[in-house]
């Protein structure tokens, strides 16, 4: 927090980067990491889109902590005995300690894990996606597309960068802001985004280029988690998602694609930030609503053209054991 208030992010992560040719230690290497997640958190989300699209949930498993955490580490307590099966640990902190003996920063998702030492290699979000997309090329699935084409990298990065501050940190900004004049900030800024973002989108289907890309990644999980958490609990309410017309059919559009919208817990959502942040909603109560059957609406952005995985193809549907029920997601 800074003196006048603004909730300022930590990133200090761990961050080796696994690599094709190993070179920092890490080599790319299917069979050999967990990538650790929760559902509720965006962040987290970014990396199991990325894993979907690019088909590599066969060489990367995922272990998927429980919505809630204390002060001290995230649980698996979603698994039988409260312990992850593959890494065998109740908590994600051990995997930290194993890797920093003391570690006292964030014990954070996402995380990638190495199974043989249990020590986390890398919790730093943007570069998981950014290695998966680049580093782990030999692994991903036939049709896999380019979510980060060379081409356009420049303008992949300043729009991302904007959307980072702006809308994806903006909505904790927001929310734990500790001064009127800090979330007012805050508050303007974001939705000030927004608009350049509904301007942006009003004629192109997808934020840079004519395909999805790793910006739209990087957009869609706050989208996502707008109406069910971020109106109410980071007190972002000068619209919804879903009176942003063209915000709201692209949010949409990219739900209805294989690899986005059936990533989505809202269950598991809502209860991690309205159990977890109890300096905002010290009752705990998880709110009833808003109904998502919404998501599932025509979007008509089909005519704005584009092509979703540009020479690719979509990705099949999630390994069984990695389904969203139907009664966490739209319906
Ligand atoms: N480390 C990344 C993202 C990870 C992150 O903040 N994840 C949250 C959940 S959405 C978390 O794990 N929080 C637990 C904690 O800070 O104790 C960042 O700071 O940008």
């Amino acid at each position: 927090m800074s003196k006048t208030g603004e909730f300022v992010r930590d990133t200090t992560y761990l961050d080796a980067r696994i690599t094709a040719d190993g070179r920092d230690g890490w080599p790319a290497e299917p069979g050999r990491y967990r990538l650790v997640v929760a559902r509720g958190c965006p962040w987290a989300n970014r990396t199991i889109i990325v894993r979907r699209l690019l088909g590599l949930e066969p060489v990367l498993p995922m272990g998927i902590c429980g919505p809630e955490h204390d002060s001290r580490s995230w649980t698996f307590d979603l698994d039988p005995d409260g312990l992850d099966p593959v890494l065998g640990v109740h908590y994600l902190r051990d995997c930290y300690e194993k890797a920093v003996p003391g570690y006292d920063r964030g014990v954070t998702v996402p995380a990638i894990v190495d199974i043989p030492t249990g020590a986390v290699v890398t919790s730093h979000f943007s570069h998981i996606t950014l290695d998966l997309e680049h580093e782990w090329t030999a692994y991903h699935r036939p049709g896999a597309p380019d979510l980060y084409p060379e081409a356009l990298h420049d303008e992949i990065e300043s729009v991302s960068a904007l959307v980072y501050e702006d809308v994806n940190n903006g909505v904790y900004r927001c929310g734990f802001a500790a001064s009127q004049q800090a979330y007012e900030a805050a508050y303007e800024r974001l939705f000030a985004r927004l608009d350049w973002l509904s301007a942006r989108l009003r004629g192109q289907r997808y934020l840079v280029g004519d395909a999805i890309t790793e910006a739209d990644v990087r957009l869609w999980p706050t989208l996502a988690r707008f109406d069910a958490v971020y109106h109410g609990h980071f007190k972002c309410n000068r619209a919804k998602l879903s009176e942003m017309p063209v915000l709201w059919a692209y949010a949409r559009d990219l739900w209805q694609t294989p690899g986005f919208g059936d990533t989505i817990d809202f269950v598991q959502t809502k209860q991690h930030y309205y159990r977890v942040h109890t300096g905002l909603n010290p009752t705990q109560i998880v709110p009833a609503g808003p109904d998502p059957s919404g998501w599932l609406t025509p979007h008509h952005r089909q005519e704005l053209g584009g092509r979703p995985f540009g020479d690719g193809t979509p990705p099949g549907p999630p390994p069984e054991a990695e389904r969203v029920p139907p009664a966490h997601g739209a319906g």
